[in-house]
């Protein structure tokens, strides 16, 4: 089912139409202009989400001057959503970083580099010498590179001795990779992007497709309008742009996932909607280990205990939860429940399941990740084009470089874990170091190292292509502990942010096509991209600042590639990691011309789209249909996970759910796209989405000011009725772009005991005219 573009871009209209909002008419507007003469043009992935469209860029005089969606991009096909359009601009906001500065009392002065990379080395040598190399750390992103990533966990976990390095990525995806992990002793999905082009059912649970992964709802609308039979279901605990285009929306409490996808688990083994060959074939059953803590505390530790369960065990477990009591839980009616439970088990539909952070930032969000697999393990759906559960990843290289690079305190290159003896020395091997020099002890996930901060305990933090001191939970704490000077901080950004406020050291970063890089989007795809235009005074790249760090503080000799061939020779060193092991990266060049390809890349040189399959992927023989190679025996897992309720609910005094998320013009901190004039003036602040009928209750019209507190903080917002989005009666929504209004501040630290992903989407709130 290959579209032309044309097919594309007419039948996506609607969505285009979304896409394009906020600024209408200013993105054809800057596309002609990029005609001019004198351009240049090279491809490189977005800068910013996980969908990975494919840009051209162009340049002149030195300064990128247009950008346009790739028409030979196969993500994307010449599409890209508002903030895509504007890329040209996000890099030229005036307050560029542009020089080294180092706190001096409560000013920051302008220091070369050598000051501050010294100064930078004696504090970190300092620490390690005094209380030893667990008491310094880095904070990176799922926004680094393959490079930067593989060069920090090089140098932290391969060079310092210690495992005290993490990624943005644990806010985000480390319920996905906990789910995939346990579910198929393996990270990422089995199927690709191609499956939202050929199924012709889509289960949304909670992910706000429309304004979070524009393009590619973009390509799902787009089969629903040439497929009548495509049926999008939007599930969710409010509605958004993504319900506009659905078929159906079934409004859910927050943490109802957990009672309906059981319930549903329940009707498919009650009505024998399951495919009992291929669950004999590939299915495991297990059941983990109940009541586990929210994380709450600080050090509070979590221990899976995993305990075998045969198919008929495990249906008298799933055997009290039915429908009518998942009702109560999830406030989706039993029949509905029912027929969503006989929708997936359809043999003639073809069903996919999607999530993003509805699922992830999420108490239990391993749980409901094994969940949604579970589904599809027991009706056979999966690893089939067109029928498959997809994790959406949010960040452009979440995927390439926290996940696959292997940047968690507890991980290291392809899906190998610091815990492993056998793992340890592998990547020694490759390192060229001696394997007693990577230390057996995982380290401190995000909100215990920022914890840590707060202790005292941790002396030293380097922040990189991340902005925690506006994006962590539970907010204030880490900010007071920051502004106390209590450890070290360094960070490297490319403008002014929150985390540049409290920091001891700025570096100024060059950033995206400032620098060559390698990214890796949501359906494993690989894209490489080159420097195209220098980065502005004396901004370097995050890869060269750690390797002039590593050089200062006797670790120089981690990183020997040539000056000519840098990044192909640490590329070809980090892809020994991947070679045979069913993650397998191609040759450096080969990324070259292509835009993209997605591993395990063959051979050949062909990409793989599905895995686990005879159809397309080479770990599997002609022949086995399906297997789950990494899986125990060849088979995948299907766990026990029963409700359990938030770390914090509504309560007599704080009444409402506060839920916080995104909006399409606006990424994160919107420290990059809050400098493009047209995106700032679409939105400029953070409002408070509140259901009509509460409001009308308070009081509140919409526009008034209204002051909502939780048990950590309060704030001051700007009421917004019937807005774009609309959440349910007792639920209010608000997003964390908005640097001058800290509604992180408001949010739960409580995580997920497995995954140590914190809940950004439920807390309890209460609400007052201001
Ligand atoms: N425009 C834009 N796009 C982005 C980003 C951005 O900053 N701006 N960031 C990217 C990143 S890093 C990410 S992680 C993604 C996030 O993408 P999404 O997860 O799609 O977006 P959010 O706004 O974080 O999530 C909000 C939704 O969570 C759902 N939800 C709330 N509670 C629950 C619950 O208990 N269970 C379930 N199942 N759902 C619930 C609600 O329905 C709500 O609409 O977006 C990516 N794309
Ligand atoms: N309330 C609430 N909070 C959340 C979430 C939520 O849903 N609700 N979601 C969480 C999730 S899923 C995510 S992914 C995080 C994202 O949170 P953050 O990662 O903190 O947010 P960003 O704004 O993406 O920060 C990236 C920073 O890198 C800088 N930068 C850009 N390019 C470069 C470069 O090349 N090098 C360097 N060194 N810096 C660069 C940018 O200016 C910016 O300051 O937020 C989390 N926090
Ligand atoms: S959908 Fe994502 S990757 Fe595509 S242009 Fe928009 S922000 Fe960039
Ligand atoms: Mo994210």
């Amino acid at each position: 089912m290959e579209l032309t573009r044309r097919d594309f871009l007419k039948a996506s209209a609607a969505a285009a139409a979304f896409a394009a909002a906020g600024a209408p008419g200013l993105a054809p507007r800057l596309a002609s202009a990029a005609d001019d003469k004198g351009i240049k043009w090279g491809k490189a992935p977005c800068r910013y989400c996980g969908v990975g469209c494919c840009v051209l860029v162009g340049v002149k005089d030195g300064k990128i001057v247009a950008t346009k969606g790739d028409p030979a991009g196969p993500v994307n096909k010449g599409l890209n959503c508002i903030k895509g359009y504007f890329l040209s601009k996000a890099l030229y906001g005036k307050d560029r970083l542009t020089h080294p500065l180092i706190r001096k009392g409560n000013k920051m002065v302008k220091a070369s580099w050598d000051e501050a990379l010294n100064l930078i080395a004696s504090k970190y040598k300092e620490a390690i010498a005094k209380t030893g190399p667990d008491s310094v750390a880095i904070y990176g992103s799922g926004q680094w590179t393959v490079f930067e990533g593989y060069t920090a966990s090089k140098l932290f976990k391969g060079g310092i001795g210690t495992n005290n390095i993490e990624p943005n990525a644990r806010l985000c995806m480390a319920s996905a990779v906990a789910g995939f992990m346990s579910t198929f002793n393996s990270d990422e999905p089995m199927g690709c992007y191609d499956d939202l082009d050929l199924g012709d059912t889509y289960i949304l649970w909670g992910a706000n497709m429309a304004e979070a992964h524009p393009v590619l709802f973009s390509r799902l609308i787009d089969n629903k309008l040439k497929n009548k039979k495509v049926k999008i279901i939007d599930i969710a605990t409010r509605k958004t742009r993504t319900t506009q285009m659905a078929d159906e929306y079934i409004p859910m409490y927050p943490q109802g996932d957990l009672a309906a996808v059981n319930a549903i688990i329940h009707v498919i083994l009650r009505d024998k909607l399951y495919d009992e060959a291929f669950v004999k074939q590939h299915v495991n059953f297990k059941r983990g280990t109940e009541n586990q803590p929210y994380g709450l505390k600080d050090k509070e530790n979590a221990k899976e205990e995993p305990k075998p369960l045969t198919f008929d065990e495990y249906k008298t477990l799933m055997k009290p939860m039915t429908p009518e009591w998942a009702e109560k839980l999830s406030g989706i009616p039993a029949k509905k429940i029912e027929q969503l439970a006989h929708i997936y088990g359809d043999k003639s539909r073809k069903v996919n399941s999607l999530w993003t952070m509805g699922v992830n930032q999420h108490v239990r969000g391993t749980w409901v990740n094994n969940l949604i697999y579970n589904i599809h393990l027991l009706t056979g759906k999966i690893c089939k084009p067109g029928e498959n559960p997809l994790s959406l990843t949010g960040q452009p290289s979440a995927c390439g470089t926290a996940r696959e690079v292997g940047t968690f305190s507890h991980r290291l290159p392809a899906d190998m874990v610091v815990m492993n003896e056998a793992h340890r020395k592998k990547t020694a091997e490759i390192w060229g170091i001696d394997p007693k020099k990577i230390s057996p002890k995982p380290g401190l996930h995000t909100v215990e190292m920022f914890r840590a901060i707060d202790r005292g305990e941790l002396k030293c933090i380097w922040i990189q292509c991340t902005n925690p001191f506006q994006s962590m939970p539970n907010l204030s704490r880490y900010r007071k502990a920051a502004q106390a000077r209590k450890a070290f901080i360094v960070v490297s950004d490319i403008y002014p942010t929150k985390s540049t406020e409290v920091a001891d050291v700025i570096l100024p970063s060059a950033s995206w096509v400032e620098k060559e890089g390698v990214f890796g989007n949501t359906e494993r795809r690989t894209q490489q991209w080159f420097k195209m235009v220098e980065p502005p005074g004396e901004a370097k790249e995050d890869t060269w600042q750690l390797i002039e760090f590593a050089k200062r503080i006797g670790h120089g000799g981690l990183f020997p590639y040539s000056q000519k061939n840098f990044y192909k020779e640490m590329w070809e060193e980090y892809r020994k990691f991947t070679v045979g092991t069913g993650k397998d990266l191609a040759p450096y060049e080969t990324y070259f011309k292509v835009r993209g390809l997605r591993w395990p890349v063959k051979s050949n040189g062909q990409e793989t789209r599905w895995r686990y399959t005879e159809v397309d992927d080479r770990y599997v023989k002609k022949g086995e249909g399906v297997k789950f190679y990494k899986g125990v025996g060849g088979k995948a897992n299907v766990w026990f996970r029963p409700y359990e309720p938030p770390a914090e609910s509504p309560d007599k005094e704080y009444p409402f759910w506060y839920c916080t998320g995104r909006l399409l013009e606006h990424w994160h901190t919107a420290t990059m796209t809050g400098r493009v004039p047209e995106l700032r003036r679409a939105m400029p602040g953070a409002t408070l989405e509140i259901h009509p009928e509460d409001a009308a209750r308070l009081g509140i019209k919409n526009r008034d000011k209204v002051k909502v507190s939780s048990r950590r903080g309060s704030l001051v917002l700007t009421a917004e009725i019937n807005g774009r989005g609309k959440p349910e009666k007792g639920n209010v929504f608000t997003t964390f772009f908005d640097e001058t209004k800290l509604i992180n501040d408001l949010c739960i630290d409580a995580f997920d005991p497995i995954s140590k992903e914190p809940d950004f989407k439920k807390c309890a709130v209460k609400i007052e005219k201001a």
